[in-house]
């Protein structure tokens, strides 16, 4: 394990900052106080890095992560806490003058991730660090991360998050680990030693040059990697000085249309559209992982028909899945193998997790376009299409609607989730619905096809970011009570069960929340100006914003709420601050008008002297993990609404349960395992259930309409939606009218809201009494070690990668 005392601490922290920016550090701003500190624990992490690579072999097997996106947030805070010295380094910089603390707040945010997904990603490259296990991450170093939403006169507009303008501590460039990638051009068949060869010729080369990351594991000394690749020009296809005025126009455009791969991040748009550009992204970073990873494999000395006994493939969705045919590729083109078994190793190599089973989000690619970017890659996946498609006409002989739909080419479209199922050893959903759901439904075809191929991996999130770092009040609270064995076996947070009618530790539990509360009110307050009831209920929803996800539901209580106070300013009820945050894509509009629609009420509410503060509303700007590290710390409730069968997991649903919120949820995805961990009593449900969801579905039958016209409240706050009693154009909200009206409500808003109603009502009865309240918290912190990402990462190491007991130590 690391060590280092404070006053060797101390000189390293001063020479460093001589070092980097050539004077004394008293006269350093806070930005080069960062950044000294930042480049010095990176050189830490480094030293163990090499340590490590003096007696490790090359035995242990290695896994890779592939996804398209990495939501890291910040790294100074972690890495500290990972390397066991945040201590020291607090005392050493106060000693120096300088408040750690001020300098974490100061580092940006690396947000190259749209939400759940990418989330999950940096999670889970924490918990393979710090379960010893060899796992490294592959993805893009995008330019521009997600957008930085900016919040002007109640609508989103989108900023460019230009991250990388100040100094990234965190990574090193690589270039003598560059590839180079191929786009377009024509391949040519040719017979070379009676063996026929496909030749790659007039194509355009990119460079992929990597940046490296180091990720070290919480106090156990090891050090993995998460490599981003950055796409620029192959040198000497770019030299100005030589090239006549024409050529020097088209290097100009050559350098861009290069630089343009890893630009920019695409947000998530659901409704799914094939750009050309992420396409290219997709291969692009595919391509360069995985020669790089084949080419260190070889220089080991590894043997490429044993692959998949060193080298595990995972890939994050399907936006990887052209990981399948460019091994595929090297194993055929490069390494002369048969397709039998460069097949066999291919798929005994990769394995693939579904987040999705909204239809219209799933990938599909027109086969005229990819065949004109990847010639070599769609002439594999061809065959891998036409050798699938003979297996199941053998199987299924006649049954055409039963081969059509399980091909990978069908309707002028490469399919990438069938590509991915076919291509792969593992196919995982993320919660246990989820799984179900794709099994019997969405998947069903391949699950009677495949039906070893899959399995259930409930999504986790890391307890050290989303408790010991973001509340350590709570977890100073856990150690005294329990010890601290649970750091290292999160599941060890239930010997708190046995506390939950202690009134002492209810106590305590209630001061922190509280403390919590007041530090995020100050933040609302510093940054918005408005002014919030520390002792009402802090009611939360934060996520993407998404018509699945139901914000507009929670809108719609809150209208009606206001109504009632508005009829009865008596009316008895626990004071509340509802609080949103979430961005919405860029082109979705339904989204975007339920965040003008949220400002709507909140200017409105907030401003009614009426109401008298008993509640308020707020939609914070810019979501994002360090955002998100203030706000779930003090929220009373988390809002997990979305419509039953619609969220694959969630996975803030884990955080807000671990710092002690009561959850208001759905039984949707991991909701279900929530309510199964801490039982029906301290958790709150209501809505559809599955069953009733998929009818509606199957059988028809639904009419938001029909419930319009028969509940009152919901006529009225329709109608006020249309009359400008929340805008001065009557029309602005029309959007959102029309789509709970005129197109039949399709997450079932309405059909759920009396239900939703009757839930909030419960809260707050509950609430007035703190006894119970308490414990119901306590329960959910006591429960919530299962949905550590360290179990779920131990899960995938044993039921998917196979690593061995010897790399991956017991949970
Ligand atoms: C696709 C094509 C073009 C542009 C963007 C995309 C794209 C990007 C990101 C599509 C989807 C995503 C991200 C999806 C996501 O975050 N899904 C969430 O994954 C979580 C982790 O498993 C789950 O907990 C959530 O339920 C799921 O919504």
């Amino acid at each position: 394990m690391f060590y280092i005392d404070k006053n060797t601490f101390k000189e390293d922290y001063l020479e460093k900052y001589i070092e980097l920016h050539g004077e004394e550090f008293k006269f350093g701003n806070m930005r080069q106080k960062y950044e000294a500190l930042g480049s010095l624990v990176r050189d830490y992490i480094t030293k163990i890095k090499i340590e490590n690579n003096k007696t490790n072999n090359h035995d242990n097997k290695q896994v890779y992560y592939f996804s398209m996106e990495f939501l890291l947030g910040r790294l100074l805070g972690s890495n500290l806490l990972n390397l066991g010295i945040r201590d020291i380094c607090k005392e050493g910089l106060n000693e120096l003058g300088i408040d750690l603390d001020e300098l974490e707040s100061f580092e940006q945010d690396q947000g190259l991730g749209n939400g759940g997904l990418g989330r999950l990603a940096a999670c889970f490259l924490d918990s393979m660090a710090s379960l010893n296990i060899p796992g490294h991450g592959c993805g893009i170093r995008y330019k521009y991360g997600f957008f930085e939403q900016k919040i002007i006169n109640g609508s989103q507009v989108e900023a460019p998050e230009n991250w990388l303008k100040c100094e990234n501590v965190w990574e090193i460039r690589k270039p003598s680990n560059s590839q180079i990638v191929r786009f377009g051009g024509e391949v040519r068949m040719e017979k070379i030693n009676g063996r026929l060869s496909f030749i790659h010729i007039n194509y355009d080369p990119v460079l992929a040059v990597p940046y490296d990351t180091l990720i070290i594991g919480h106090e156990n000394s090891a050090v993995n990697n998460l490599r981003l690749w950055s796409a620029e020009p192959v040198s000497n296809e770019f030299d100005f000085s030589s090239f006549s005025r024409g050529e020097y126009l088209k290097a100009i455009e050559y350098k861009n249309s290069v630089e343009a791969i890893s630009n920019v991040l695409y947000p998530d748009n659901t409704f799914y559209e094939g750009q050309m550009l992420r396409l290219k992204q997709q291969y692009f970073f595919v391509s360069a992982g995985i020669q790089s990873i084949i080419s260190n494999f070889k220089k080991h000395g590894g043997d490429i028909f044993n692959l998949n006994e060193s080298i595990a493939i995972h890939i994050n969705d399907t936006h990887p899945t052209l990981a399948i045919p460019e091994l595929m590729r090297i194993l055929l083109d490069e390494e002369l193998l048969s397709w039998e078994d460069a097949w066999r190793i291919t798929t005994s190599t990769i394995s693939y997790t579904n987040h999705t089973i909204m239809a219209e989000a799933l990938e599909k690619w027109p086969i005229e376009m990819f065949k004109k970017l990847l010639p070599r890659i769609y002439m594999i996946v061809n065959e891998i299409n036409e050798r699938f498609c003979k297996d199941l006409w053998d199987k299924y002989t006649y049954q055409w609607d039963k081969i059509s739909r399980m091909a990978i080419m069908a309707d002028g479209y490469i399919r990438m989730a069938n590509l991915a199922i076919v291509g792969s050893y593992s196919v995982n959903g993320v919660a246990k619905l989820h799984t179900e759901i794709l099994k019997k439904q969405v998947m069903s075809d391949f699950y009677y096809f495949y039906p070893n191929k899959f399995n259930n991996k409930t999504n986790g999130i890391t307890h050290r970011r989303w408790l010991i770092k973001c509340n350590p009040q709570l977890s100073n609270l856990l150690k005294e009570t329990i010890g601290d064995g649970w750091v290292k076996h999160p599941t060890d947070m239930e010997y708190l069960y046995k506390f939950k009618d202690d009134e002492n530790i209810k106590d305590r539990l209630a001061l922190i929340k509280k403390n919590n509360k007041i530090a995020l009110s100050e933040f609302i307050k510093n940054n918005q100006g408005i002014n919030i009831d520390t002792n009402s209920i802090f009611d939360v929803q934060v996520k993407r914003i998404h018509a699945y996800k139901r914000q507009v539901l929670n809108v719609l209580r809150i209208m009606n709420l206001y109504n009632q106070l508005i009829e009865n300013p008596n009316l008895d009820i626990e004071p509340r601050t509802f609080i949103f945050a979430g961005k919405a894509a860029p082109g979705y509009y339904l989204a975007k008008k339920i965040i003008e629609l949220i400002n709507a009420i909140a200017t409105k509410i907030n401003n009614d002297r009426r109401v008298k503060d008993k509640i308020k509303v707020v939609f914070m700007e810019n979501y994002r993990t360090s955002l998100a590290e203030i706000i779930i710390p003090a929220a009373d409730i988390s809002e997990q609404i979305s419509t039953t069968t619609k969220e694959a997991s969630g996975t803030s649903n884990m955080k807000f349960m671990m710092n002690g919120a009561i959850t208001v949820a759905t039984l949707d995805g991991a909701n279900i395992e929530i309510k199964d961990q801490v039982s029906e009593e301290n958790i709150i449900i209501f809505g559809l259930t599955e069953k009733e969801v998929l009818d509606y579905y199957s059988k028809g039958g639904y009419s938001s309409y029909d419930i319009y016209n028969n509940d009152i409240r919901i006529n009225r706050i329709l109608n006020d939606l249309v009359n400008g009693a929340y805008c001065n154009d009557k029309e602005n909200f029309r959007a959102i009218y029309n789509h709970l009206l005129t197109y039949n409500d399709e997450f079932f808003d309405l059909r759920d809201f009396d239900s939703f109603v009757k839930a909030q009502d419960r809260v707050d009865k509950l609430y007035r009494d703190k006894s119970k309240w308490y414990s119901m918290s306590i329960i959910n912190i006591a429960k919530s070690g299962i949905f550590s990402s360290d179990r779920t990462i131990y899960e995938y190491a044993k039921g998917i990668w196979d690593v061995p007991n010897s790399s991956c130590k017991d949970k």
